[in-house]
């Protein structure tokens, strides 16, 4: 009888002793101590580790301190299955003691988990919130209008639909839109487009936003803190030329993106802007796709039933 209860109280200890220490090392983990240098020691546990924008890193970091939740809770059952395979087989035709059930290890394997779904909704809720919150006062509105088959980025003076463009960009066939951006300002996206759903991607952002018809606009906000050229795409099929439907993120430095601004309401095109800002003229991460709408006949006699 003693050595009975004697010998259960330490194995419960020992449980609790390990879902405690699984819980302070994952809040560990969340408050961000090198996440990065973690993840990345493990290839980012499959995540794409090149974001450019605060969202993009609390996502990055959520989802590296789920895996190592997740793999502190698998080690731990691995470890208790592989444990009860060696203590407890087979020694002899000599029927062991059956036990019904044990109501605290019922109590503990019902709670443990209902504590690590809550723990990992809870920080789940915290970055979702995080990524969707717009501030009262952003730095920069741009607003995103999509159409088949381009992008059109409108720098607003106000947030709404009844604010104002100050400058705008527009893409063609041969000319891929940039969508100039500064490093470190809070950027108010707010998209509609002209016709049917399209979708706002950066892949780096790691993060994309449908863009919808009529009165709905959607907004979002992103501080973007690695300068450098993205690419952009569509990332709803809309139509025949979706895949032409690309843009570039240009990110640049808060002083280069007041030269452009400055230059842009003084007449500049994009590209005259660009070079006026020492930038590429033209996307670098992607080109113009060839339509090749006059190539062949079957293109011919589409474009022409289609009207384009
Ligand atoms: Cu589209």
């Amino acid at each position: 009888m003693g050595a009975k209860s004697s010998a259960a109280r330490p194995r419960a200890a020992v449980r609790i002793a390990g879902l405690g220490l699984g819980a302070v090392g994952l809040l560990f983990l969340l408050s961000g101590c090198s996440l990065q240098s973690f993840g990345s020691a493990f290839g980012n546990f499959g995540w794409p580790s090149n974001g450019i924008s605060l969202q993009a890193h609390r996502m990055y970091d959520l989802w590296i301190a789920a895996v190592i939740a997740a793999l502190v809770v698998g080690i731990f059952v691995w470890g208790l299955i592989f444990w009860c395979i060696i203590r407890y087989r087979k020694r002899s035709d000599e029927l062991p003691v059956q036990t019904r059930f044990n109501m605290p290890m019922e109590v503990l394997y019902t709670v443990t988990p209902i504590l690590v779904v809550a723990v990992l909704f809870y920080y789940t809720a915290i970055v979702q919130t995080d990524v969707d919150k717009l501030s009262k006062n952003p730095d920069q509105i741009v607003q995103v209008t999509a159409f088949k088959w381009q992008w059109e980025f409108d720098y607003r003076d106000g947030m709404g639909k009844d604010a104002n463009t100050v400058v705008s960009t527009i893409g063609s066939a041969d000319v891929i839109p940039l969508l100039v951006l500064p490093v470190g300002e809070k950027i108010r996206f707010e998209e509609t487009s002209k016709d049917v759903i399209h979708s706002f991607w950066v892949p780096q952002l790691l993060f994309k936003r449908d863009v919808f018809p009529g009165s709905v606009r959607n907004v979002f906000e992103v501080t973007l803190d690695k300068t450098g050229h993205y690419v952009g795409r569509c990332a709803e099929l809309c139509g025949t030329y979706h895949a032409f439907m690309q843009f570039e993120l240009v990110v640049v430095s808060p002083e280069k993106f007041d030269q452009y601004m400055t230059a842009r309401k003084g007449g500049a095109s994009t590209q005259q802007a660009m070079v006026a800002i020492g930038e590429p003229p033209y996307a670098t991460t992607t080109e113009p796709l060839n339509t090749r709408r006059q190539a062949n006949s079957w293109n011919q006699s589409n474009a022409v039933a289609s009207g384009k």
